[in-house]
C-alpha cells in the first residue's frame, strides 16, 4: 500500500518524518516504496528546519500562517491553527498534486497532536479539503494523544483534544488513536525519549504498507494483504498493536523443523507476538467493540506454516467476536517474527469519551474565567479613569 503522508505542527511533522525514513528503508532494503510523498506543514520555521527525513524544499516543508504568526507557532490556540490551515490550505494541496507518482497512491494519512495548537487545528480543515477533491481517495487521521501530566496541568490539553478528535473524526475516513502515554508505561528508559516514542509509533506500519508491494516471488505470501484488505478494515476509530518475538538465525540439527516441538515452539511464538500486539495496543480499548479487525503475522518464509496462522486467527476471534477479521502472512523478516493487530470501526473509546465530557465541563469554567478577567480588566480601567493620559 502507498501512502501520502502529512504531518501537522511539531508532532506532526516528527512522525511524519518517521515515515520518510521507513520509506527510505522499505527502498534500500526491500526495493519497494510505500510513501510517495512525505510533507510537513507548521506555523514554526524552526520545527520545520529539525526535521531529517522529508525533503528540505519548501514544497515538502510547508510555512504556512507566517503573515498571522511570523513564523513562530500559534502556541496552543487550535482556534488560530485551524483559522491559518484555512487560508493557506491551498499550500498544501497545491504541494500534494506534485507528487511524483500520485496516481498511485492509494490512500492519505495525515498525522497530528490532538494537545497542541497548530497540528491539532489544522488536521481537520485540511482532511476535509482533500476529501472534497479527492473523494477517490481515503484519507486516515494519526492522533497523537497527550501525556498524563499535560492533562492534568493544563485544561487546554483537554479541551484542544476533545475539538480534534470531534473534528477529525467527522471528516476522516478512520482516526487512528496513539496515547503518548502508553509508550511510557511500556519501557520507561524511553521516558523523555520523544524520537523513540516516534519511531514506535510509525514501526506498526512498516510491514503492513510493505506486504501488498512485494514483486518479488519468494516474499509474496499465501495469503498477501494488500491494499484493499487494509482500506475495507479502516473505518471510524481505529487502534494499531505491535509485537515480535526473536527466532534463532541458526537452528540446531535436532531441532530441525519438522520436529514436532520445533513446530509447537514455532506457533507458540507467534502467539507470544500476538499477545504483546494486543497488550500494546497504540491506546487501552476494549477489542469486542471493534466491528472490523486485521492481523498481518511477518516472519522468515521458512518459519511460517498454516497451524500459526490459524491459531492467531482464533485468537483473534476470541477477544474481537464481532468483527470481521481480515488477515495476511508476509514471509519476509529475518531472525524474527512478528505481529501487526489492527482493531478498527470501534463502537466505544472510553477515553475519547472522557475526554468529551471533561471538555463539555470545561466551558462553562472558560466562561466564567473569560468574564471574571473582562470584569478585573474593567475595574482597573475605571480605577484609571482621572489619570491624565500622554497620548493625544
Ligand atoms: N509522540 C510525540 N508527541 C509529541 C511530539 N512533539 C510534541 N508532542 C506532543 O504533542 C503535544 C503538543 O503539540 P505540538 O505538536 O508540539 O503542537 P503544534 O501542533 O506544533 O502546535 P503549537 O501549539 O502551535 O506549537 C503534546 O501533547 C506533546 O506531548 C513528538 O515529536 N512526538
Ligand atoms: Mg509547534
Amino acid at each position: 500500500m502507498k501512502l501520502v503522508v502529512v504531518g501537522f505542527g511539531q508532532c506532526g511533522g516528527r512522525v511524519a518524518d518517521e515515515f520518510a525514513r521507513l520509506n527510505k528503508k522499505a527502498k534500500s532494503a526491500r526495493g519497494i516504496e510505500i510513501v510517495t510523498g512525505c510533507y510537513a506543514v507548521n506555523a514554526d520555521a524552526a520545527d520545520l528546519s529539525g526535521l531529517t527525513s522529508i525533503r528540505k524544499d519548501y514544497q515538502h516543508r510547508i510555512l504556512i500562517g507566517s503573515r498571522k504568526t511570523g513564523g513562530h507557532g500559534v502556541g496552543k490556540i487550535n482556534e488560530l491553527g485551524a483559522e491559518i490551515a484555512r487560508e493557506d490550505g491551498d499550500k498544501v494541496i497545491d504541494a500534494i498534486r506534485t507528487t511524483k507518482r500520485f496516481f498511485e497512491t492509494d490512500a492519505f494519512l495525515f498525522i497530528a497532536s490532538s494537545a497542541g495548537g497548530t497540528g491539532s487545528g489544522a488536521i481537520s480543515v485540511v482532511t476535509q479539503h482533500i476529501k472534497e477533491r479527492y473523494a477517490d481517495k481515503p484519507i486516515y487521521n494519526l492522533i497523537v494523544l497527550p501525556f498524563e501530566h499535560e492533562e492534568t496541568t493544563e485544561d487546554r490539553t483537554v479541551y484542544n483534544t476533545a475539538t480534534c478528535l470531534k473534528s477529525c473524526y467527522s471528516v476522516a475516513d478512520a482516526v487512528f488513536l496513539v496515547d503518548n502515554q502508553r509508550f511510557v508505561r511500556k519501557d520507561s528508559s524511553i521516558k523523555g525519549n520523544i524520537s523513540k516514542i516516534n519511531a514506535m509509533i510509525a514501526e506498526p506500519f512498516y510491514n503492513m504498507l510493505c506486504a501488498g508491494e512485494e514483486k518479488k516471488a519468494k516474499y509474496i505470501a499465501t495469503k498477501v494483504l494488500d491494499a484493499g484488505d487494509i482500506i475495507q478494515t479502516l473505518i471510524g476509530w481505529t487502534i494499531i498493536g505491535y509485537g515480535k518475538s526473536e527466532i534463532p538465525l541458526i537452528r540446531f540439527r535436532r531441532e530441525s523443523k519438522r520436529d514436532f516441538r520445533a513446530k509447537g515452539d514455532e506457533t507458540l511464538k507467534a502467539v507470544q507476538a500476538m499477545d504483546e500486539a494486543i497488550s500494546e495496543l497504540s491506546l487501552k480499548c476494549n477489542p469486542v467493540d471493534s466491528k472490523r479487525a486485521l492481523y498481518l503475522i511477518s516472519a522468515p518464509g521458512k518459519e511460517m506454516n498454516m497451524d500459526m496462522v490459524k491459531a492467531l486467527g482464533d485468537y483473534m476471534k476470541d477477544i474481537a467476536p464481532e468483527a470481521l477479521i481480515r488477515n495476511g502472512d508476509y514471509p519476509r523478516e529475518r531472525g524474527m517474527l512478528d505481529v501487526t493487530v489492527i482493531m478498527s470501526e470501534l463502537s466505544d473509546v472510553e477515553k475519547v469519551r472522557n475526554y468529551y465530557s471533561q471538555s463539555t465541563q470545561l466551558i462553562p469554567k472558560f466562561k466564567k474565567r473569560q468574564e471574571e478577567t473582562e470584569v478585573k480588566l474593567r475595574a482597573i480601567e475605571d480605577a484609571s479613569k482621572d489619570i491624565p493620559s500622554l497620548l493625544s
